[in-house]
């Protein structure tokens, strides 16, 4: 062993975030696994290590992105070690014993294939106790019908991480108006680069700035639905 390797289990609960995040900013994809378990060990919740340890990790991974200092094999590799962590951290947060309370279709739209937000936004409606059926990245509008008439969920969900594919949501929206479709669902959109301005300007039901948000969001939706029926 190296004199300078860091023994993760040594260091204080704040320095392995920190170490968590240097990891992840080097694509350490077992560091990143290590790291998870051992705040898993120490009565860390699931939720204060995906937000705490890997976003606030990926945040700084994107300033540097952004900034020209890293480039898109190495972020690669941070989002490797990041769904690493998620994957360990998903059926922790799946496994709340929640009472199911609806059904939600989730996919990044067409010529977007980030999928980091997308997935810790399904994790958290899981842990919630919704059904979510996640269509992956890409999708043109046609997945995204097919995937409503087959799975009749109760939400629509779609994410977007680019100022360029970000309008492909008014075009699924302006589709399901076409098709007489669009008042059967809640649309829930999301992503960096929009805000509530732009959810309402493409007809969406309403922008979910992170997962927790998407979570009340949908929680609140389908508490509405209930009360509609039982009034109605
Ligand atoms: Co991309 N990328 N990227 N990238 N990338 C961004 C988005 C960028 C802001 C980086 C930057 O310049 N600062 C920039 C976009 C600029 C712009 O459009 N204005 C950018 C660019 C330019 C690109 C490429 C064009 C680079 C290139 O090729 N030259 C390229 C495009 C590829 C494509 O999609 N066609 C590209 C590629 C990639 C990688 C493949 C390397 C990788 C993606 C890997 C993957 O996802 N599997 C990547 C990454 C990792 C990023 C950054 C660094 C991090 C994104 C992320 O995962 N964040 C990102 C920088 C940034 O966002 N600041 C960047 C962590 C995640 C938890 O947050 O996704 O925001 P986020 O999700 C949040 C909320 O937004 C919300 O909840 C989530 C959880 O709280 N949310 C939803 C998200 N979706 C939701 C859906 C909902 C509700 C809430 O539905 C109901």
């Amino acid at each position: 062993m190296a004199d300078d390797e860091i023994i993760l289990e040594d260091l204080s609960d704040e320095e392995l975030v920190q170490q968590m995040h240097d990891d992840l900013y080097d694509g350490l994809k077992e560091e990143i696994e290590d790291g998870t378990r051992i705040l898993l060990k120490r009565g860390w919740t699931p939720y204060d290590i995906l937000t705490q340890a890997l976003v606030e990790g990926m945040r700084i991974v994107g300033i540097d992105f952004r900034d020209g200092i890293l480039f898109v094999p190495e972020v690669l590799l941070s989002a490797n070690a990041m769904k690493a962590g998620m994957t360990i951290l998903r059926p922790l947060l799946a496994e709340t014993g929640a009472p199911k309370l609806g059904k939600m279709v989730i996919g990044t739209v067409k010529g977007d294939i980030h999928d980091i937000g997308k997935n810790l936004v399904g994790m958290m409606m899981e842990g919630a106790g919704f059904d979510v059926v996640d269509l992956g990245i890409n999708n043109p509008v046609e997945n995204y019908l097919e995937a409503l008439e087959r799975e009749q969920p109760d939400i629509l969900g779609m994410s977007a991480l680019l100022t360029t594919t970000m309008p492909y949501m008014k075009v699924v929206i302006d589709t399901m108006k076409e098709k007489g479709l669009r008042d059967d669902y809640v649309v829930l959109v999301g992503g960096a680069p929009l805000n509530e301005e732009f959810g309402k300007a493409v007809g969406a039901d309403a922008y979910c700035r992170d997962a927790a948000v998407a979570v009340e969001t949908a929680k609140d939706y389908m508490r509405r639905k209930h009360n509609q029926l039982a009034a109605g």
